[in-house]
């Protein structure tokens, strides 16, 4: 199964949620993140990401583990994903609009679901409260519904 890295800026009660502008999952606010490669571990991974993706340095050590969920769409298993989540509070660099991503602080209290991934609001308000999470989802249509799911918290 694909693994992918999915990383939250988080400062207080503002979170960065990057526009995706193309590919998977294109016109959706998300995390930031993509595949691990061949002879990267997860953490380098999502360290080549970040600054790709929205010009941010983030050290290795500053990638804190909050889980993993196991995404699986019906019809389209090519694009099964093992996510590896991590938060981040400590990083050098304003977030900034590239090829691939336009970033914004949003208010933890009011994060705008209805243009994101539909599982989001069912753990990643676990992942802001600083629980480590572990989870999959099985999607229909595309990915627009969830069939059923699991979320647990592991530490
Ligand atoms: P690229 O294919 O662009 O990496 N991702 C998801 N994120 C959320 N919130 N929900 C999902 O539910 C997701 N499926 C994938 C992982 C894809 C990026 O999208 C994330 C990666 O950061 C289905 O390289």
């Amino acid at each position: 199964m694909r693994k992918v890295t999915l990383c939250f800026l988080i400062d207080g009660d503002r979170l960065c949620l990057a526009m995706k502008k193309r590919g998977f999952g294109a016109g959706k606010w998300n995390g930031v993140g993509g595949k691990v490669n061949e002879g990267e571990n997860v953490k380098e991974a999502a360290v080549r990401e970040i600054k790709e993706e929205i010009d941010v340095t983030v050290r290795p050590r500053d990638l804190e583990d909050a889980g993993n969920i196991r995404f699986y769409f019906k019809e389209r298993p090519r694009w099964n994903q093992n996510v590896h989540i991590f938060l981040i509070k400590k990083w050098s660099g304003e977030p900034k609009e590239t090829e691939e991503m336009k970033p914004k602080w949003h208010s933890v209290n009011s994060l705008p679901y209805n243009s994101m991934w539909v599982d989001d609001p069912h753990w990643l308000p676990k992942v802001i409260a600083g629980k480590k999470i572990e989870g999959e989802f099985h999607f229909t249509q595309g990915g627009a519904e969830v069939e059923k799911f699991e979320v647990r918290e592991i530490a």
